[in-house]
C-alpha cells in the first residue's frame, strides 16, 4: 500500500490537529496494513468542539434560519452526498473493509435521509390548546435541544451518522460527531460536503479519538444536551449512566440476537436467501443480524442442507471487487471475539457444519477473514444463542410449533428485530403480534428505510431512529400561556373553569 493518509479533525469550520499532538492509525482490513492516521483527541478537543457547537446554536446565522432554509441546506447536502457517492463508498471500503457492492448501494440510498428530514424540517407544527381558563391563549411549539453528541459504531459509519445528523439538523440543533476510532475516515470526508453545502461553521463538528478519552468527555460535557449513540450494550449502559448525571436526553441503538424464524409452509428458496442475508451479509457485523435461525423440525434437515450449500458458494476476498460476497471483519479485536465465540459454541456441544475458523483461502490473503460458520444442535440457553457475536456465525435452533417459536424467539434480553417466513397470513399476523422486537420482517429480512422507525425493545436500546417520530427525539416542547384579560385576577385565588 502507498503512503499513509493523514486526516484532521473538524471544529468550527476548520481542520485541526488534536491538542495533544498525538495520532492513532487505521487499518485496511483486507491487507491488515495501516492506511490512514487521525488526531487522537482528548477532553480539551471535546471542549473546543462543544463550545463551537454551542456558539453556533446560540449565535450567528444558524439559529436565525427558518425551518425551510434548514431544509434546503439538508437537501443540498443530500445532493452533494449523491455526487460524491463513489468516493465515499471507496473510503468506507478502505477503512472498514465493507464490500464495494454494498457501499455503492448504501451511498445511493443515504441522500434520501437528507431529503426526507430536509422535507420534514418545516412540517413540525405545534398546537393551539383549547385551554380551560377564561381569557387565555395557550399554544405549544417545538424547539431544538442544543448541542447533540452523535457517537457511532464502526460497522456502518456513514449510515449510522446520517441517521442521527439528518433529524438533529432538521430540528435545528448543532452536532459534535464522534465516529468510532476504528473507522473515522468517512465522517471527515463527509464533513467537507457539509461545509460545501453552506452550513455555518460550528453546526457540524467531527472529533476523532478513543471512547474513553473523547466519547466519555463528550457525554459528560455540561453543554451537551442530548446523546445519540450506536454501539455495544455495555458501552451504551455506561453512556446512559453518565448522561443521567447531567440529566441529558439519550437515544441508544444497541445490539441484538434476532430470531429469523422459518415455518414449514414458507417458500424455502426465499427463506434460504433471507437466512443467508440475515447472517452473512456485511459479514454478520450488523446489529440486526438474524443470528438465531429458528427452523421448524419438519423441514430442519432439508433447510439446513440448502442453506449450507448456498452459503458454501459465497465468494470471499477483495472487498473492492464487485464479485466479492463476504468481506473481512473490520477489526482484529472483533475477529478475535468471533473466533472466541466459535470455540465457546464448540465447547458447549453445538455441531459446526460449516466454516468454524479463520479463513485461509488464498483470495483472503493476510486479511481479517472468518469463514461463514453454521452451528446446528444449538439450544437457546447456550451462550452462542444468547450473546451477540457480531460476525458471520449462525446458530440453528429447531422448534416444534408456533407456540415454541414464540417462546424461543422472545427468550432473549434483546429485542431489535425478528424475521418470520410463512405463507399463512394468520400465522404472519399472530407472530408479528407476539414477537417482542422493534422491527418484524415477514418474508423478507434486513430491510430498513429513512421512512420507517427503527429501534429496540428491551436491552436493544431506547428511542427510535428514522421515520417522522425520530425528529421528536431532537426536539423539546415549549408551552406558551398568554392572558388576554384586562385585569389580572386576585392573586390568592386559583381560577377554575366557569369562573368569570
Ligand atoms: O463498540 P463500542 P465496539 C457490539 C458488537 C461489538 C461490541 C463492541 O458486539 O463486538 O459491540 O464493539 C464509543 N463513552 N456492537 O467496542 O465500544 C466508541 O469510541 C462514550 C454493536 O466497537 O460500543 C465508538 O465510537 N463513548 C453495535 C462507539 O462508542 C464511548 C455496533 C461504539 O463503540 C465510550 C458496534 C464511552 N465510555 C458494535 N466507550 C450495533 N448496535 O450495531 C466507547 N465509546
Amino acid at each position: 500500500m502507498g503512503e499513509i493518509k493523514t486526516y484532521r479533525m473538524y471544529i468550527e469550520g476548520k481542520s485541526c490537529e488534536s491538542a495533544s499532538g498525538q495520532w492513532f492509525e487505521s487499518y485496511y482490513p483486507y491487507t491488515g496494513k495501516v492506511w490512514a492516521r487521525f488526531p487522537r483527541g482528548n477532553a480539551e478537543d471535546v471542549d473546543r468542539a462543544v463550545n463551537a457547537a454551542q456558539k453556533a446554536f446560540t449565535q450567528g446565522e444558524w439559529p436565525r434560519l427558518h425551518a425551510s432554509q434548514r431544509g434546503a441546506l439538508l437537501r443540498r447536502l443530500g445532493d452533494l452526498v449523491a455526487e460524491n457517492a463513489q468516493a465515499l463508498a471507496e473510503t468506507e471500503v478502505q477503512d472498514n473493509g465493507k464490500l464495494i457492492a454494498e457501499m455503492s448501494a448504501q451511498l445511493r440510498y443515504i441522500p434520501q435521509w437528507y431529503y426526507y428530514f430536509g422535507g420534514l424540517a418545516d412540517k413540525i407544527e405545534g398546537a393551539v390548546i383549547p385551554i380551560d381558563k377564561p381569557e387565555t391563549f395557550n399554544y405549544t411549539r417545538y424547539e431544538p435541544l442544543g448541542v447533540v453528541a452523535a457517537i457511532t459504531a464502526w460497522n456502518s459509519p456513514l449510515l449510522l451518522a446520517t441517521w442521527k445528523l439528518a433529524p438533529a439538523l432538521a430540528a435545528g440543533n448543532t452536532v459534535v460527531l464522534k465516529p468510532s476510532e476504528f473507522t473515522s475516515a468517512s465522517a471527515l470526508e463527509f464533513v467537507k460536503l457539509v461545509e460545501q453545502a453552506g452550513f455555518p461553521p460550528g453546526v457540524v463538528n467531527v472529533i476523532t479519538g478513543f471512547g474513553a478519552e473523547v466519547g466519555d468527555a463528550l457525554v459528560s460535557h455540561p453543554d451537551v444536551a442530548k446523546v445519540a449513540f450506536t454501539g455495544g450494550e455495555m458501552t451504551g449502559q455506561k453512556v446512559y449512566e453518565t448522561a443521567a448525571r447531567g440529566m441529558k436526553r439519550v437515544s441508544l441503538e444497541l445490539g441484538g440476537k434476532s430470531p429469523n424464524i422459518v415455518f414449514d409452509d414458507a417458500n424455502l428458496d426465499n427463506a434460504v436467501k433471507g437466512a443467508v442475508s440475515g447472517i452473512f451479509a456485511a459479514t454478520g457485523q450488523t446489529c440486526i443480524a438474524g443470528s438465531r435461525l429458528l427452523v421448524q423440525e419438519s423441514i430442519h434437515n432439508e433447510f439446513v442442507d440448502r442453506l449450507v450449500s448456498f452459503a458454501k458458494a459465497a465468494r470471499m476476498g477483495d472487498p473492492s471487487s464487485l464479485e466479492t460476497q463476504v468481506g473481512p471483519v473490520t477489526t482484529v479485536p472483533q475477529m478475535e471475539k468471533i473466533l472466541g465465540y466459535i470455540d465457546i459454541a464448540k465447547g458447549e456441544g453445538a455441531e459446526c457444519i460449516l466454516g468454524g475458523g479463520r479463513a485461509t483461502r488464498p483470495e483472503c490473503g493476510d486479511g481479517w477473514f472468518v469463514e461463514p460458520t453454521v452451528f446446528t444442535g444449538v439450544r437457546n440457553d447456550m451462550r452462542i444463542a444468547q450473546e451477540e457475536v457480531f460476525g458471520p456465525v449462525l446458530s440453528v435452533i429447531p422448534f416444534r410449533d408456533e407456540e415454541e417459536a414464540v417462546e424461543i424467539g422472545n427468550d432473549i434480553v434483546y429485542g431489535l428485530a425478528a424475521g418470520v417466513w410463512t405463507q399463512s397470513i394468520r400465522r404472519a399476523l399472530t407472530m408479528t403480534d407476539r414477537l417482542r422486537a422493534g422491527t418484524i420482517w415477514v418474508n423478507t429480512y434486513r430491510a430498513v428505510s429513512y421512512m420507517s422507525p427503527f429501534g429496540g425493545y428491551k436491552r436493544s436500546g431506547l428511542g427510535r431512529e428514522n421515520g417522522q417520530e425520530a425528529i421528536y427525539d431532537f426536539l423539546q416542547t415549549k408551552c406558551v400561556w398568554i392572558s388576554t384579560a384586562e385585569d389580572t385576577p386576585n392573586p390568592f385565588i386559583m381560577r377554575l373553569p366557569g369562573d368569570d
